[in-house]
């Protein structure tokens, strides 16, 4: 911690010193309290005051300052000023878990976020993604149930397994990312060691007005690393902020970590024939049919001053796009736009753009106004567009450099389907051809640990499940739970 400037008093809020900082004014010194005692009312009131609303997901988290610097020509494909050969653009980071409260252990099994912010020469960009390439949904209707199964019961609020699979095992879709989670993703050793997806496909727009679909890719330079379930557990009983710590303390060392930034490049016109839909979150794009294109490297290399100001009250979101980038017709993406911006209005306050953590670093010229805590404004200037008086406005006509086309019915329904989508066909791939035995092994250990106790009709549907996603797996994780239910009649245990 560095010391304050010891010139000045400790002083009201408004700037008057005060008389004590450990006294309140009382009559005589067994007396009842003042309550004109300014100083300990205005304490309280604000004491009563500090927490904001934590994020309803990925409340636990934290972050660090760093740089993105581009080191390869990947101009042909988008003309943003921050993706182009030799730009260095300061950037923010937040690294997360997803369904524990503020105060959750960083090792209980779950889903990372990794939540970029770039204070680039044209705007804030922000890439708010995950540890990993896709997700349980495709559809954000479904996703505040999916996040109220993975918190707690509504009359013991206690965290349930039956509640998590009720919901997967109804949601087939969500079986490639559970197979994800239930694997070595679900416990990064830290947050410097697992690599973070934009997950989504985005867009890109180059200067001759091309486009493309593009992957964001972001591989850790220190390595992939895990955890297993006894370590994390152990962790997570004596070190509830092993992750917060082990990023701070990493910094603070000099050991700055950082991650390469590649990109897959998806012609414009494959998207209707690639064999998966690649809107689809659920979907990964195989690297062999679009390889990764190295575009540079990101480094985390300053740790925040203060945690409150600069990652609580840090807003990513994936509304933030610049000129060369765009969003897609993916639905959870589309979802998301309006979702971020509109929960930090509440989490935060109105004005949160204007906070220095979410500041862009280029001079804002909006006609949006007042609203409580009101701090940047355009003074005198006329509010409203358009207007005589100089002040500009923009016009623009026809299709925009960064949409697509759309036409059809109005109609509430799943995706069309490409030739090889299916809910269980990835999934089975990552669990047959991308794990290893040992992989294989821990993860019929993990997901059977889970699902010991969980209730029917859940069991059932579970277990069917990943049978679904590879029938071998699905009989061993049976296997497994037979095995624990004899063990528990053997053991006796006594509740009826
Ligand atoms: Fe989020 N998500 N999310 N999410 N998400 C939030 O934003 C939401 C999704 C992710 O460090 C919230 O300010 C909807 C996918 C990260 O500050 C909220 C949908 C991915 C973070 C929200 C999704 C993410 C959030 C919580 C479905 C990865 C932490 C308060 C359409 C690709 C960012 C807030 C940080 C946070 C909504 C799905 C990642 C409520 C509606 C998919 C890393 O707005």
């Amino acid at each position: 911690m560095t010391p304050f400037d010891p010139s000045i008093p400790s002083t009201t809020e408004s700037g008057a010193p005060r008389e004590s900082d450990a006294h309140s004014l009382s009559v005589g010194p067994d007396g009842p309290l003042m309550l004109h005692d300014v100083a300990l009312v205005e304490k309280l009131a604000r004491f009563d005051r500090e927490r904001v609303p934590e994020r309803s997901p990925h409340a636990k988290g934290s972050g660090a300052f760093g740089e993105l610097e581009v080191t390869e020509d990947v101009s042909q494909y988008t003309k943003a000023d921050l993706f182009q050969k030799g730009r260095k653009t300061p950037m923010l980071a937040r690294f997360s878990t997803v369904a524990g409260e503020l105060g959750s252990p960083d090792t209980w099994r779950d889903v990372r976020g990794f939540a970029l912010k770039f204070y680039t020469q044209q705007g804030n960009y922000d890439i708010v993604g995950n540890n990993t390439p896709i997700f349980f949904l495709r559809d954000p209707m479904k996703f505040p149930d999916f996040i109220h199964s993975q918190k707690r019961t509504p009359d013991s609020a206690l965290r349930d397994n039956t509640m998590q699979w009720d919901f997967w095992s109804n949601s087939p879709e969500s079986a490639h990312q559970v197979t994800y989670l239930m694997g070595q993703r679900g416990l990064p050793k830290s947050w410097r060691h697992m690599n973070g997806y934009g997950s989504h496909t985005y867009l890109w727009v180059n200067a001759t007005g091309e486009k493309f679909w593009i992957k964001y890719h972001f591989h850790t330079d220190q390595g992939m690393e895990y955890l297993s379930n006894e370590e994390a557990e152990k962790i997570a009983g004596s070190d509830a902020e092993y992750h917060r710590r082990d990023l701070f303390d990493a910094i603070a060392r000099g050991e700055n970590p950082s991650w390469t930034l590649s990109v897959q490049v998806i012609p414009y016109e494959d998207a209707k024939t690639y064999r998966f839909n690649i809107f689809d979150l659920t979907k990964t794009v195989s690297h062999k049919d679009y390889p990764l294109i190295k575009v540079g490297t990101m480094t985390l290399n300053k740790n925040p001053k203060n945690h409150f100001a600069q990652i609580e009250q840090a807003a990513f979101s994936p509304s933030n796009t610049v000129p060369g980038t765009g969003v897609s017709p993916d639905k959870m993406l589309l979802g998301r736009v309006f979702s971020y911006p509109d929960a930090q209005r509440h989490r935060i306050g109105t004005n949160f753009n204007q906070l220095p953590v979410n500041q862009p670093i280029v001079p804002t010229n909006s006609y949006d106004k007042e609203g409580h805590m009101e701090f940047l404004h355009s003074g005198d200037a006329p509010v409203y567009a358009p207007n005589s008086y100089g002040r500009s406005y923009q016009d623009e006509q026809g299709p925009v450099d960064n949409g697509w086309e759309a036409d059809g019915e109005l109609v509430r329904a799943a995706y069309t389907l490409h030739a090889e989508d299916g809910d269980f066909v990835q999934p089975g791939i990552l669990v047959r051809e991308v794990f290893d035995d040992a992989q294989r092994t821990d993860l019929v250990e993990t997901v059977s640990g889970a699902l010991s106790t969980v209730q029917e009709p859940v069991l059932s549907k579970a277990l069917q499940y990943w049978k679904n996603i590879d029938q071998s797996i699905g009989e061993r994780i049976e296997a497994a739970l037979g095995t624990a239910a004899a063990d528990e009649q053997v053991g006796g245990d006594p509740r009826p």
